[in-house]
C-alpha cells in the first residue's frame, strides 16, 4: 500500500506525481499495489482504517514529499502530522512501512529514527524499491530478516527513463486535485546540474541529467487532457536546460495538437525569444524564474550562474511571448545588507513582472553548501538537528529582513510573501479554484495588477 499523507494545500494541493510512477512501477514487477491519498478526505484517521482493513497490506510505502513549507516566519512542519499517521498505521497493521520521497532523502537518518519506520529509500523509487522488495519475494524472504531501520542508499539514478511504465493516475483522485488544485504534472527530464549554494535538487535527483523522449512526454500529456486535465505545471527543476531537450519537447506537443496549457520553471541564462516563442506555441501560458537576488554580489555568493541582465533580457523575451512572468526571491542571502536588498527591490520595479513570490531567510538542508556556511559563521552547531526548520539569514539584515520584505509586498498588490501569509491563504485558493481559476495562482496577480480587481489591499 502506496500512502501519501501530504495534506498541504497551499500554494495548491499537488497531486502525488512520484507515488503514481512508484505505483505503475511495482505493478509492472507483478506486485499488487493500493494507494491512500490523505489529502481530501475528511477524517484521516477512519480513512486509513478502512482502506488498512479492506485490504490487508503485506508492506506500506510512504511518501515523504515535504519536510516543511520551508517559509519564514511562518514556519510549518509537517512531521508531528507524520508522526501521528505512523502511530495509526502501527496501531492499524503489523506490516512493515517503508519510507521514502523528497523530504525523506533529504534528512533520511533523522526522520527514521523519528517516524520509527522499518526502512527508507532514498532517491527515485522505480527501480530501488520493486528490488528491495524481491528480496521478500525469496522463498526464504521474510520481513522479519529484513534488516530493522536501515537507510538503502541512494540509487543509482535511473539511466533510462523511457523505460519506466507512465504515471498511474488512475488510482489517484487526479480530478479533485485539478479542481481544487488547478493543475496536473507532468515530468520532461530528471537531474540537478546546477550549483546554488543553498540547492537541494542534486541530492534529490542527482546532478546528472536525463531526458524523457518528447513523445513520452507528449504520451503522458495526452493521458491527463483525457481524465479532463488541460492545465499542468512541468515539475522538471529546470525546463529550458537543455534549452534543444526543451524544443524538442514544445514541438512535440505543439505536432501533436495536445490542448495543454502549461507552466514551468526556467533560467534566465538558457532561455531565447525563438524557445518562448515555441513554448508559448506549445501551450505554456506562465513561467517562474528562480531568481533569488537583483544583486550580482549576491547572486555570485548563492553561485548563481546568471545576472541581472540576463533576468531583463530573458524577462522581455518571455512577455514579448505572451508569457506572464514570475520572480521567485530568497531575501537574506549569505552577503545580503539593506542597500543589496534595494537593488533587488529596484529589479523587480524594473521587471515589472506578473508576480514576484518573496520568501525571507533560507531553509538550511544538510549536505549542501548553505549548510557548511551556517556552521562555519556559527548559525547552526555540528551534529545540528535538521528535522527543526533553521533559516539562513544574513546577520547584516537578520532583524530588518522580514518587515523590509513585508513593507515591500504590503506596497505592491502582486507581491506573494509567504511567510507572512500575505496575498496567499487558502480561504483565497479554495475560493478563486471554486471561480474556475485554473494554472499558477499567481497568474492571477496579473488581474490585480491591472487595477481591475476590486480590492487594493493585500487580500485576506
Ligand atoms: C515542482 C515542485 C513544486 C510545484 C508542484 C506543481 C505540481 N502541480 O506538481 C509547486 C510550485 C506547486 C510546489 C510547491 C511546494 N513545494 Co515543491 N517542489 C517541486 C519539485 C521541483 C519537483 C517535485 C516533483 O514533482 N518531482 C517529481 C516526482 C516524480 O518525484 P518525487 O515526488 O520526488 O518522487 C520520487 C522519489 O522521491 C521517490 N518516492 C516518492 N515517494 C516515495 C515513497 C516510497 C515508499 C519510496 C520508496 C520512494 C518514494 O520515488 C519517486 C519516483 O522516482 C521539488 C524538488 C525536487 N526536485 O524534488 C520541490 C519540493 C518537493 N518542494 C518542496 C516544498 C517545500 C514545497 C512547498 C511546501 C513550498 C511552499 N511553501 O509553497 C509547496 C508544497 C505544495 C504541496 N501542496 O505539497 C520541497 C520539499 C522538501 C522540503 N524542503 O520540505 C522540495 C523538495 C524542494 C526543496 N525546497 O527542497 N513544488
Amino acid at each position: 500500500m502506496l500512502i501519501s499523507p501530504n495534506t498541504e494545500k497551499l500554494p495548491d494541493p499537488v497531486a502525488p506525481l512520484g507515488l503514481a510512477y512508484l505505483a505503475s512501477a511495482l505493478q509492472a514487477k507483478g506486485h499488487e499495489v493500493q494507494c491512500l491519498d490523505l489529502c481530501f478526505v475528511e477524517n484521516w484517521e477512519e480513512a486509513t482504517a478502512k482502506a488498512i482493513l479492506d485490504f490487508s497490506p503485506a508492506l506500506m510505502g510512504l511518501s515523504l514529499r515535504n519536510v516543511d513549507n520551508v517559509s519564514y516566519p511562518n514556519t510549518i512542519s509537517y512531521l508531528p502530522f507524520y508522526k501521528r499517521v505512523m502511530e495509526r498505521l502501527r496501531e492499524l497493521s503489523p506490516a512493515p512501512i517503508f519510507l521514502g520521497g523528497s523530504g525523506f532523502t533529504l534528512i533520511p537518518e533523522a526522520l527514521l529514527q523519528y517516524l520509527g519506520a522499518d526502512g527508507g529509500i532514498v532517491g527515485e523509487g522505480e527501480e530501488a524499491f520493486p528490488e528491495m522488495l524481491e528480496g521478500l519475494d525469496q522463498p526464504s524472504g521474510r520481513v522479519e530478516d529484513f534488516p530493522a531501520r536501515k537507510v538503502f542508499p541512494g540509487p543509482e539514478t535511473i539511466r533510462d527513463l523511457d523505460s519506466l511504465p507512465p504515471p498511474d493516475w488512475s488510482r489517484w483522485d487526479l480530478q479533485n486535485y485539478f479542481r481544487q488544485g488547478g493543475m496536473g504534472n507532468l515530468q520532461s527530464k530528471r537531474g540537478g546540474p546546477f550549483s546554488c549554494i543553498y540547492c537541494t535538487y542534486p541530492l534529490i535527483v542527482g546532478r546528472e541529467i536525463r531526458l524523457r523522449s518528447p513523445y513520452k512526454v507528449v504520451q503522458d500529456a495526452e493521458d491527463l487532457v483525457l481524465r479532463g486535465i488541460d492545465h499542468a505545471f512541468i515539475v522538471d527543476n529546470i525546463f529550458n536546460f537543455p534549452e534543444h531537450h526543451a524544443r524538442e519537447v514544445c514541438r512535440a506537443l505543439a505536432a501533436g495538437k495536445i490542448s495543454l496549457r502549461w507552466s514551468c520553471y526556467v533560467h534566465p541564462s538558457y532561455f531565447s525569444p525563438t524557445l518562448a516563442a515555441e513554448m508559448r506555441g506549445a501551450g505554456c501560458t506562465a513561467v517562474e524564474f528562480g531568481t533569488d537576488s537583483g544583486s550580482p554580489r549576491v547572486l555570485a555568493r548563492l553561485g548563481k550562474n546568471f545576472t541581472p541582465k540576463d533576468l531583463r533580457q530573458a524577462t522581455g523575451w518571455a512577455r514579448d511571448a505572451g508569457l506572464e512572468v514570475c520572480h521567485s526571491l530568497s531575501l537574506g542571502a549569505p552577503g545580503e545588507t539593506e542597500e543589496t536588498l534595494r537593488e533587488t527591490f529596484t529589479l523587480m520595479e524594473d521587471l515589472s513582472p506578473t508576480a514576484v513570490i518573496a520568501m525571507a531567510g533560507l531553509r538550511i538542508f544538510p549536505g549542501t553548501g548553505l549548510a557548511r556556511l551556517a556552521e562555519a559563521e556559527g548559525m547552526i552547531s555540528p551534529g545540528h538537528d535538521f528535522l527543526q526548520p533553521t533559516f539562513y539569514i544574513a546577520p547584516a539584515v537578520r532583524d530588518r529582513v522580514v518587515a523590509l520584505a513585508q513593507e515591500e509586498a504590503k506596497s505592491h498588490p502582486h507581491w506573494i510573501f509567504p511567510g507572512m501569509g500575505i496575498n496567499v491563504s487558502t480561504r483565497l485558493q479554495a475560493k478563486l479554484r471554486r471561480m474556475g481559476v485554473k494554472g499558477p495562482l499567481w497568474e492571477h496577480m496579473k488581474v490585480r495588477r491591472a487595477g481591475i480587481a476590486p480590492k487594493k489591499e493585500p487580500y485576506a
